[in-house]
């Protein structure tokens, strides 16, 4: 299927380069799917993504998670992600002000000569996305920065006046191609959507086909409510990679996601 005929309104408005790049590979893979890569270890991610690559549009990793990092032996992490046509992802949560998020984006991880995306916080104000996007200018890379407009943790301090002054930061930078939003709430996630409009992505943790609960305080919500409710990726960590059958989980979570965003 065609990802103009599939995305409609959301084709249309969404006016980021790598938010086209997205809804191509879903429409490709037939799948929603964020493959949030929690895992240790270099070997670890590498087997994941060979093994369920294919029903998976982006990587998100913690890069910081892994044990004894050193580039080269990442350059495995993103050669393999590239190689099975995802986006790589990875959720820093910036929050800082914009000269150090730059500097950040470089350093030991030089996360701006390989991520397409990152997550930030807009805690510390727009500044912080301008220090992102001149991290990646340097090394003449094109990426897109999504902003926690919601979380799914519990207790967490992102109510609704935040959530609406970060759709105003949003807004004015070319930057940033679109939100998290709660997939443990389906009405916070309606509510998200109708701020939001059609111009930008909501990229959706907190979903899992089984589990009520996560541990230390993760919520969660189904998937196919999420997407209903107008998110357009779902991030799934747990309940693929902590799964008997990681591919079959893969599998349900693909069609059920890109199953939704038809109906929708
Ligand atoms: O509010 C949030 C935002 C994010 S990006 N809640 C989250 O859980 N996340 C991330 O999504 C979190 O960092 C983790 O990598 C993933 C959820 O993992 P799961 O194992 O609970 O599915």
């Amino acid at each position: 299927m065609k990802a103009e005929d599939a995305w409609g309104p959301r084709w249309v408005n969404c006016a980021h380069p790598l938010s086209h790049e997205f809804m191509r590979i879903s429409s490709e893979k037939q799948s929603l799917v964020v493959l949030a890569a929690d895992l240790p270890t270099v070997d670890g991610i590498v087997e994941l993504i060979e093994e369920l690559g294919d029903y998976v549009c982006a990587l998100k990793t913690h890069v910081d998670m892994v044990e004894g990092f050193n580039m080269e032996e990442w350059r495995r992490v993103v050669d393999a992600t590239r190689s099975k046509g995802m986006l790589l992802f990875e959720d820093r949560k910036f929050a800082d002000i914009g000269r150090v998020a730059q500097t950040q984006m470089g350093g030991l991880y030089d996360i701006r000569s390989w991520a397409d995306l990152v997550t930030s916080h807009s805690v510390s104000g727009p500044d912080v996305i301008d220090g992102i996007a001149t991290a990646w200018d340097e090394v003449e890379r094109i990426g897109g920065v999504l902003l926690l407009a919601q979380m799914s943790s519990s207790g967490n301090l992102l109510v609704e006046g935040y959530t609406e002054s970060t759709l105003d930061i949003g807004k004015a930078s070319p930057h940033v191609l679109g939100y998290i939003g709660n997939g443990s709430s389906v009405s916070e996630l309606r509510e998200l959507r109708s701020k939001v409009g059609d111009g930008r992505m909501i990229w959706t943790p907190g979903v899992n086909l089984s589990a009520e609960e996560g541990i230390l305080g993760q919520r969660y919500g189904h998937p196919v409510e999420a997407v209903l409710a107008g998110s357009d990726a779902i991030i799934v960590g747990s309940g693929i990679h902590k799964s008997d059958d990681p591919l079959s989980a893969v599998r349900e979570y693909a069609s059920s996601s890109w199953g939704a965003l038809l109906e929708r």
